[in-house]
């Protein structure tokens, strides 16, 4: 008798709870973001606030969970763009270099030497150019929601200082799997490897390239010097934005009031990064420095040198960019 009762309330318990989970299922959503750099680094830093942001935000239906080192794509960062078009990946806080070769819009960010400084990215991507870059990307099967960013990417190599072109001469850069990248070094006389960020710190542990190229924030959380790479030129000669976006049937299938807090959390966590890359700039100098590595940076003369030397990428790649785009981005930088 009393085993049979409690048998009774046993099995109304189990079917209750059942019915709490189910209940929790319908309401509890996950969803994937894919990052190449881990949270040790500011673009890892990105995603967690978005993630802690919209966890906070809805009351925990909605979650993001963040999977750092491209580790989604295998460690390939230029399959990610096609992971998340094709639902492999819901969302992504992704650079605008591993997804340029799904979208040559997004190469605008690449011409070297084009977007000189903080202020003429603000221009670019807060305008008509960034709409006109969301544009493009929503139209490849993907929702943009905000603008993060990576930072000004600077040369680095174990040979010796570079102030001039013809000191990358014959230097085996690793740079990543773009096809631009691979005309502006060439353009430069170096000799460009492309590789994953994945294979590019063993490269450079074992002497196999002579440099890299990746912003202060990267060198400096990396320890690029570490693996012999004692000389850094400043020289801006390009900004590599984050975009925060989310696979378009994931984005249709979410509520309005998911979207809207999707959106808001991303451009939040987009602007807290982007003030905090930039703040951090000179004290991640001032370490790589103390560490003892070279740092050189060009006079005007020696600047326009190199944009010289690159203007035939400029040439090549205007086209393929789109030339409303291009136009849009130039005078934005020209009237910042
Ligand atoms: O691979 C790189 O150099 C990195 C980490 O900066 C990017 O993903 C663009």
């Amino acid at each position: 008798m009393m085993l049979t009762r409690s048998m009774a309330r046993f099995t109304a318990g189990l079917a209750g709870a059942a019915l709490l989970s189910a209940t929790f299922a319908a309401q509890a959503r996950e969803l994937s973001v894919s990052t190449v750099l881990s949270d040790a680094f500011p673009w890892g830093q990105a995603a967690e606030k978005w993630a802690e942001l919209v966890e906070e935000r809805s009351g925990g239906e909605l979650t993001l969970r963040v999977y750092p080192n491209s580790q989604l794509v295998s460690g390939d960062q230029t399959r990610e763009f096609s992971a998340m078009r094709s639902g492999l990946i819901d969302a992504a806080v992704g650079s605008t270099i591993n997804w340029s070769p799904q979208v040559p819009e997004l190469n605008l960010f690449s011409l070297p030497f084009f977007i000189p400084d903080e202020a003429a990215v603000d221009a670019v991507t807060g305008g008509e150019a960034g709409e006109l870059v969301f544009e493009a990307i929503e139209s490849r099967g993907v929702m943009p929601l905000a603008w993060g960013e990576n930072g000004f990417r600077q040369v680095s190599n174990s040979r010796g200082a570079i102030s001039q072109p013809s000191d990358l001469e014959g230097l085996k850069i690793r740079v990543v799997g773009s096809p631009l990248f691979q005309d502006t070094f060439s353009a430069l006389g170096a000799d460009p490897t492309q590789m994953s960020w994945t294979d590019a710190q063993p490269a450079l542990t074992t002497g196999a390239v002579d440099g890299q190229e990746n912003p202060l924030s990267v060198f400096d959380v990396a320890r690029i010097d570490q693996v012999g790479q004692e000389y850094l030129t400043l020289w801006n000669y390009m900004n590599d934005p984050l975009i925060f976006a989310v696979n378009q049937r994931v984005w249709q299938s979410l509520s309005e009031e998911h979207q809207v807090l999707l959106r808001e959390t991303a451009v939040e966590a987009g602007e807290w990064e982007i003030a905090m890359t930039r703040e951090e700039e000179n004290e991640r100098l001032a370490a790589i420095q103390e560490r003892g590595v070279t740092v050189t940076e060009l006079t005007d003369e020696q600047y326009q040198a190199f944009v010289d030397a690159t203007q035939s990428v400029y040439e090549k790649w205007a086209p393929r960019i789109g030339e409303d785009l291009v136009n849009a981005a130039q005078a934005a930088i020209d009237a910042r």
